[in-house]
């Protein structure tokens, strides 16, 4: 923590590489370890990769933090009632967010997922996003990390 400038972790210490922001963690990572990639090979898929991987940091994420510390919890309410429906439209029909394909935008939303009761939320009104969600906790890679 004290290696990142913003005093907030994640911060990943590589050699002499001090790397911070989640997002930015997450894409280095996936280009040091090519053995599952992460990212779509098509760069307007990359695109929309980071454009929900923003989403759910600036939007998802902090509404929760809202939620979780009552603040403005109303209106809270409603904007996260709007994340969750945009996430449940994006996921008729489909198993990932992106390309049909595991990637980074699907990865980001667990941590928010596995933290789902801190935040007062739950998925019932949202069936393509909780079977979705609960496909991505039971990954082999992640199931075993909870
Ligand atoms: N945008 C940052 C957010 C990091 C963040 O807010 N980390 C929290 C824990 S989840 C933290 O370090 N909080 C301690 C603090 O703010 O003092 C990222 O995605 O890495």
């Amino acid at each position: 923590m004290a290696q990142n400038p913003y005093g907030k972790v994640p911060v990943l210490v590589d050699g002499d590489g001090v790397i911070y922001e989640s997002a930015v963690i997450n894409e280095y990572l996936d280009e040091k370890f090519n053995d599952l990639p992460l990212m779509p090979k098509s760069q307007l898929d990359r695109a929309k990769v980071r454009i929900w991987v923003d989403f759910f940091n600036t939007r998802v994420h902090p509404t929760g933090s809202d939620l979780q510390k009552e603040r403005d919890p109303e209106k809270a309410r409603a904007r996260m009632a709007q994340h969750l429906r945009a996430i449940d439209d994006a996921l008729v029909g489909k198993d990932y967010l992106v390309n049909n394909q595991f990637t980074l935008a699907d990865l980001t939303f667990i941590p928010f997922y596995t933290r789902r009761e801190r935040y007062k939320v739950n998925l019932d009104d949202y069936p393509n996003a909780k079977r979705w969600a609960e496909s991505l906790v039971a990954r082999p890679q992640v199931a075993p990390t909870l």
